[in-house]
């Protein structure tokens, strides 16, 4: 039986100031054809399908689109609620579009309760874990510490339970959202921390012969079984590395699994770039990027006049703008209340302009500071008469 394991879409998500939802539909589109082109025989997307609890209605109605498409092709959709969706709303229908071939499980209560598709060598169950939020679902599971490990692992005895329940030789597919030790990070994943403890071990699935996790945004093997397909696009800077990507898989007669990855359209590179501001401007290897989407770190020991602006002429897609000045090391171990005494309301605003710029206050801004701490004492003044 051939997946395609896919998850994190994260629709309606903007990426900075870029409205992603084109991109999104272009994944879409990849999507379909790559079901069609490569014979899938189930589709499994391990959710974050939404980018939270209430979606922008754009991103509903190609969430719509996506299943109709999906289901035109014939071709069998599992699908889990993560993190960042509303479990209760992305599940309202489950129980119709289950009859067109797409399996919604958002309901903790059915981790137990497999969707069965077969192929010539007999039957995979497939077992949706919707994102298990610990103190949620504790009394569910009927555990009694809340955390990840314990829920999660709760979950997968009622998939085991479940399985040696069923004909001998029926294969096994689960899905589910978590942060599973051993994967890497990037800034765009909520932190599900719970008591400190985030990551569980790939072991509690041991026994299952494909888990496709979500959650974690960049595509990742943790053993051949269990892997992460990531997000079909970038969501933060962090993941200017990333090669987005899903998973083809094949899983044979006897479970054993082969894993292909497929790489997505890019709709635009990443750059992150460092720099004084003329070198960025100026450096003739940075030509490749001029049409990428931009991070640049400005470590000019001054803070230049409209950087914004002059970086555009050369990227036009500048989307973040840092500033990390190199400067000479500060006095070290002067405490905060030291380094303020002895010392006026108008140098201590100058010494911050001069903190944050690089370069102090000049007469006309020196006048600017005095003027407001003059008004602000009238004011003050005033009140006292007043009382
Ligand atoms: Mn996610």
């Amino acid at each position: 039986m051939r997946l395609l394991h896919t998850s994190d879409w994260h629709l309606g998500r903007a990426f900075h100031r870029v409205n992603m939802l084109g991109a999104q539909a272009g994944f879409i589109g990849h999507l379909v054809e790559t079901v069609r082109e490569h014979a899938v025989d189930v589709v499994v997307v391990s959710g974050d399908v939404y980018d939270r609890a209430v979606p922008p209605l754009a991103a509903v109605e190609l969430f719509d689109d996506a299943l109709h498409r999906l289901a035109a092709l014939g071709v069998p959709t599992v699908m889990i609620s993560g993190n960042h969706d509303s479990a209760r709303r992305l599940g309202v229908g489950a129980g119709l579009i289950d009859r067109a071939g797409i399996h919604l499980r958002t309901d903790p209560a059915g981790c137990g309760t497999p969707v069965v598709l077969g192929d010539a060598h007999g039957d995979v169950a497939f077992y949706g874990l919707p994102y298990l939020e610990p103190a949620l679902v504790k009394a569910e599971f009927g555990v009694e510490k809340a955390g990840h490990e314990a829920v999660l692992a709760a979950a997968v005895d009622r998939v085991r339970a479940d399985l040696a329940a069923r004909a001998p030789g029926t294969r096994s597919v689960v899905l589910a959202h978590a942060f599973v030790t051993g994967g890497e990070q990037s800034d765009s994943e909520r932190d599900i921390t719970v008591g400190g403890v985030a990551a569980v071990p790939s072991g509690v699935f041991d026994g299952v012969d494909y888990v496709a996790l979500g959650h974690l945004h960049g595509c990742q093997t943790l053993t051949e079984r269990v892997r992460y397909s990531g997000s079909p696009l970038p969501y933060s800077f962090s993941e200017h590395r990333h090669r987005k990507s899903m998973w083809l898989v094949d899983l044979d007669a006897d479970g054993s699994v082969s894993a292909e990855r497929l790489d997505c359209p890019v709709p635009r590179a990443l750059a992150r770039l460092r720099g004084t501001l003329e070198d960025l401007l100026a450096d003739p290897e940075l030509t490749p990027h001029e049409d990428a989407w931009v991070e640049a770190t400005l470590t000019d020991p001054v803070r230049p006049d409209e950087p914004m602006a002059r970086l555009t002429e050369r990227f036009p897609h500048t989307l973040s703008l840092v500033f990390d000045p190199e400067r000479g090391p500060e006095e070290p171990g002067v405490s905060y209340a030291r380094r303020l005494a002895d010392r006026s309301d108008q140098q201590i605003a100058e010494d911050f302009v001069t903190h944050v710029r690089g370069a102090g206050p000049d007469d006309r801004e020196q006048d600017v500071l005095r003027d407001a701490f003059d008004a602000v004492r009238a004011d003050d003044t005033a009140r006292e008469v007043a009382r």
